[in-house]
């Protein structure tokens, strides 16, 4: 028995000139007759067109301990084309709130997330904000192993590894503990004092401080004071430290030098018996 993967989303004719594994064997790169690098996930048969090259690519070849590949051929205005090509991938990950109910306004929340290396080096920083469930995406990120610290304002901060070879990755970062009102990644005496200060007080009135509110309602009370009591004396992951992850980088500005569009989401694959 066999087993194709069509890549349907094509808008051209094409027809794969050649195709390579990585290490592993979980991902597939394709070139083809009419231009275009797919990446075709071999669990789930998704696929990625990860280039809009146009001409006629004849080879591609995973570099055996390296995520990246490289493509050879003739580009349409007849150039000899060697490209080396780094798989992105998006990571969309999902975080629980205590205290808060999914699917209204305060579960939609700002967060700070920070990619770091195998080393513990920052890679990248982002800023997204959740949807009203907690789910929120970071795109177009270089393939690799990570270390992902998230952190709320109000929360202390968590670093879960993700392994995002793979063009679409889902991560659970669970529930966060809340409770630190000034952001310092501990919670102690100091959150303690801003919520006592704070305490029955509700958005508008004299003494009120949003940073106390760590159940998003509006007002200090009992389930705010519950939340900090219930994580009070923890600290959380510390941040990666220093470097600017300059090689990553540099893939991504290749990337978008070479004007490639970011990935479309994966579709799945016809795969008819053969
Ligand atoms: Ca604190
Ligand atoms: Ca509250």
């Amino acid at each position: 028995m066999s087993q194709y993967y069509e890549l349907a989303s094509n808008p051209v004719e094409n027809y794969a000139t050649d195709v390579s594994w990585n290490t592993g064997g979980s991902l597939i790169a394709a070139v083809g007759s009419a231009g275009g690098v797919y990446i075709i996930e071999t669990s789930t048969q998704l696929f990625d067109q990860v280039s809009t090259l146009t001409g006629s690519l004849s080879s591609v070849d995973w570099h055996p301990t390296e995520n990246r590949f490289t493509v050879g051929g003739v580009t349409s205005d007849g150039s000899a084309l060697i490209e080396t090509v780094i798989p992105l991938g998006n990571l969309t990950g999902t975080i629980t709130l205590p205290s808060r109910t999914p699917g209204t306004a305060a579960y939609a929340v700002l967060l700070s997330v920070k990619l770091a290396d195998s080393g513990g080096a920052l890679v990248s920083e982002h800023s997204p904000t959740t949807d009203v469930n907690g789910y929120f995406t970071l795109q177009d990120l270089p393939q690799g192993t990570y270390g992902v610290w998230l952190k709320h304002a109000q929360s202390l901060a968590i670093m879960p590894s993700v392994n995002l070879d793979a063009p679409a990755v889902s991560l659970d970062f669970g529930t966060l503990a809340m409770g630190d009102a000034n952001d310092s990644n501990q919670i102690n005496m100091v959150d303690f004092s801003i919520l006592g200060a704070a305490f029955g007080t509700s958005s508008g009135q004299p003494g009120y401080n949003a940073d106390a509110d760590f159940t998003g309602d509006s007002s200090v009370g009992i389930s705010d004071f519950s939340l900090l009591a219930y994580s009070f004396g923890l600290v959380g992951a510390p941040p990666p430290a220093g470097g600017t992850g300059a090689p990553e980088m540099r893939v991504m500005e290749t990337w978008n030098r070479r004007g490639c569009a970011s990935s479309p989401a994966p579709t799945a694959a016809a795969s008819p018996p053969g």
